[in-house]
């Protein structure tokens, strides 16, 4: 359970970190079927419903930068999501129901782990309230050198930036970020593996390239309160398949048909770079400022 600390920090802040969300037992399993999963990519050419392969992937040297759904892929990630170390936070934070609306697994690479511009996730799924957020449960250790998540403290409470450039496309990064924003303040979360971040739906938050030695492999789950429905997107309409699919994500507590509907500032996402949505590193590649250089931007072409 999160103390009052955390539960006060979560929503002054817009972020928090927890110690120890998962067992060792419990990582060796996912560590275990991440090994046969990376092995399938072998041969596998272009990125598919599976693997978000990074642009410097090729088929006898697989580059995968994100599994996408883990929850689709193996039922262990259900049981991880309602593990109590996982769900109690969760329920202290959105109250007793809880839904899923969507998993992946950024892998961030040792040398060539993609960056992740500065965005907000509520530009991608805004709901009818903001009681949403997303879960990093870390698979290895975060520090400084393997490209942590980074949250701006507060800035969950400001308006939803423009993620949109200038003809009109949605490119999933708020462009020039560096002078919109008071990066200098952005906090790093590091923590051992097995620990757990908490962001809040609405906070801006981005991270670097990794060109350490060492993987930074996480875990993200995006969750609602069961009253927070979706607006129509593109993005909602690839998480649910039907109503009925809907109605089964739930993680923890009820369903319920009537959605709690607040003033909260939305921007509709799309459309989308190429016609299609695709994972967030695709989306914004269709931006052209970056804050955080590309492999091939920053080592040089391959
Ligand atoms: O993997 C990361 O560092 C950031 C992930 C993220 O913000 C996202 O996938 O939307």
């Amino acid at each position: 359970m999160l103390t009052n600390e955390q539960v006060a920090a979560f929503h002054r802040d817009g972020f928090i970190c927890v110690e120890d969300a998962l067992s060792a037992a419990q990582l060796a399993r996912i560590n275990t079927w991440l090994e046969g999963c990376m092995g399938r990519a072998h041969g596998v050419a272009a990125s598919n419903e599976v693997y978000d392969f990074e642009d410097t992937h090729t088929p006898d040297s697989p580059r995968i930068r994100r599994i996408k759904d883990p929850v689709a892929r193996d039922p262990l990630f259900w049981e991880v999501v309602r593990d109590p170390g996982v769900s109690a936070p969760l329920t202290q934070l959105l109250g007793p129901n809880v839904r899923l609306f969507g998993s992946k697994l950024n892998m961030k690479s040792a040398g060539y782990g993609a960056p992740v511009e500065w965005h907000q996730d509520w530009a991608f799924y805004p709901h009818s309230n903001d009681e949403g957020l997303a879960v990093g449960i870390m698979l290895d250790d975060v520090t400084a050198e393997n490209g942590p998540l980074m949250v701006l403290p507060g800035s969950h409470k400001g308006p939803i930036l423009n993620h949109h450039n200038e003809d009109g496309i949605f490119i999933g990064g708020i462009e020039d970020a560096a002078h919109k924003l008071d990066l200098s303040k952005a906090v790093p979360i590091h923590g051992s593996a097995g620990s757990m971040s908490l962001h809040h739906v609405r906070a801006i938050h981005g991270s670097a390239l990794n060109l350490s030695g060492r993987p930074r492999r996480i875990l993200f789950y995006e969750l609602f309160a069961a009253h927070a429905w979706p607006l129509w997107s593109d993005v909602t309409t690839l998480k649910y398949r039907n109503f009925e699919h809907y109605r089964d994500m739930m993680i923890v507590g009820e369903h319920s048909n009537q959605p709690r509907m607040e003033a909260v500032p939305v921007r509709m996402p799309g459309p989308w770079p190429h016609g299609k949505v695709d994972g967030i590193f695709a989306i914004q590649g269709g931006g052209k400022q970056r804050h955080f250089g590309s492999f091939k931007e920053t080592v040089g072409a391959m």
